[in-house]
């Protein structure tokens, strides 16, 4: 009889589960979700296809599925206070797709901040994505103070005359300006799609202006700042609604039949749940929290000496410029703080001088560390370990060409593993962040 070794993955789940409560966690698109939702994601409801909506299944058996996306869905529109909204997409790429498929034909034009500005692939990246190979993709990007640069919005509008726009970011510490993009949307008659997915639980929480009064479509992920599974939702707003009296439909149709099968029902329970929380007051303190942990987090770390593109944040989200140490240093200081306990990624910055491949800045944001019940206090040792770790690791400069690159990080990799004073940082962080459930609201 073959041997079973489940245990194996549940060990690893375990060992994973360890490594998150011993280190700090610093993406600003990653969150800790509660019991709630977690729970939800492991019930029957993953046994079950329910292709189709609520009511217009092509399977039988859906009843109790049904009343679960009429709640989701309910509980979303008064949320957001929005007529419509799919809480089907698998995630942010699948959602975004939807819209796009829904809004253009083959060919069109769309706009969207540059991937290297801060946007995401699938705002019209080109050559290697659905958005950037199949339509006509026309990218903005940033003013000399690294802010989206409104003016170039439009007249980038008024030349390529878009069907859609796409105000959204993945890396960009500043309060996105909704009206003035509608202003744009509006003047070519172009959609205007907000892509809320970093900033969903600021705006629930009131930290970030909402998209609602100004985007037609709003799209969002559902595990970030919102707090719940992995997963997506599109809105369309009553704004939405008048320019397109069909767009609630052709968003739905994207999303089932066009581009996915059955809607994953556990995800849709669990969306459901992670709604009822953000509309608890609790939810407005924990976004607050976040903002103020990101302030200070910015101040702490501008005092150790580092540098913050856009000098400070105006959301959860900030971007560590390593220029003043070395060009492309990012990879190093991501592996380095990884080392010692503290995990990020590397990333470019505006008017990046290395590469995509060899950023030179390191992104880092609070909703993960904010949802563990840290505060201010932490947010200033947190700085200290990253200046540490920086100034430990400064003369580790990246070679210039390719191969030796890929060598040099290969043996730096290998060699910093071990490096005392790394793991020396690693212990301290163990010490605090143990005391930090992951969970705590
Ligand atoms: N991968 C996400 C992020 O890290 O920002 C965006 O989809």
């Amino acid at each position: 009889m073959q041997k079973i070794t489940q245990h194996l993955v549940f060990d690893l789940v375990k060992k994973e589960e360890q490594r998150q409560k011993e280190m700090i966690g610093l993406i600003p698109s990653e969150n800790h979700s509660s019991e709630a939702v977690r729970s939800v994601l492991s019930s029957c409801l993953s046994s079950k296809y329910a292709e189709g909506y609520p009511k217009r299944r092509y399977y039988e058996g859906n009843q109790v599925i049904d009343e679960i996306e009429i709640l989701a869905q309910d509980r979303l529109k008064k949320l957001f206070g929005v007529p419509h909204v799919n809480v089907q997409p698998y995630s942010g790429s699948p959602a975004n797709s939807a819209v796009e498929f829904a809004l253009l034909e083959e060919g069109d034009t769309m706009m969207g901040l540059s991937l290297s500005s801060g946007g995401h692939l699938t705002h019209g990246h080109p050559k290697v994505t659905f958005s950037g190979r199949y339509f006509n993709s026309v990218q903005y990007g940033l003013d000399k103070n690294a802010r989206i640069d409104y003016e170039q919005v439009r007249q980038l509008a008024l030349k390529h005359k878009p069907k859609l726009i796409v105000a959204g970011t993945t890396a960009y510490p500043f309060i996105l300006d909704f009206a003035k993009f509608a202003e744009i949307a509006d003047e070519v008659g172009a959609y205007l799609l907000a892509d809320i997915s970093h900033i969903t639980g600021l705006v629930v929480a009131g930290e970030h202006p909402s998209p609602v009064p100004y985007a037609h479509v709003i799209m969002s992920t559902t595990h970030k700042t919102f707090r719940g599974p992995r997963g997506a939702m599109i809105m369309v707003t009553e704004r939405g609604l008048k320019k397109d009296a069909d767009l609630a439909d052709k968003i739905d149709k994207a999303v089932f039949p066009a581009l996915q099968g059955g809607p994953h029902n556990e995800t849709t329970a669990s969306i459901a749940i992670a709604a009822e929380e953000a509309s608890l007051e609790e939810f407005k303190t924990y976004g607050r929290q976040i903002r103020k942990n990101a302030d200070a987090l910015a101040a702490a770390l501008q005092k150790e000496g580092l540098k913050l593109v856009g000098d400070g944040t105006e959301n959860h989200l900030l971007l560590i410029d390593l220029t003043p140490f070395s060009e492309g240093f990012g990879t190093q200081v991501a592996f380095a703080m990884d080392v010692a306990g503290i995990y990020a990624n590397r990333n470019t910055i505006p008017n990046e001088p290395c590469s995509p491949f060899y950023p030179s800045g390191i992104r880092i944001g609070t909703p993960l560390v904010t949802t563990r019940g840290m505060k201010e206090p932490e947010m200033t040792k947190i700085a200290q370990w990253i200046a540490r770790v920086v100034d430990h690791i400064k003369g580790e400069q990246l070679p210039v060409e390719k191969e030796q690159r890929r060598i040099f990080l290969k043996e730096f990799k290998k060699r910093i593993v071990k490096d005392e004073v790394l793991l020396k940082i690693r212990a301290e962080v163990k010490e605090v962040a143990s005391a930090f459930p992951l969970f705590t609201w």
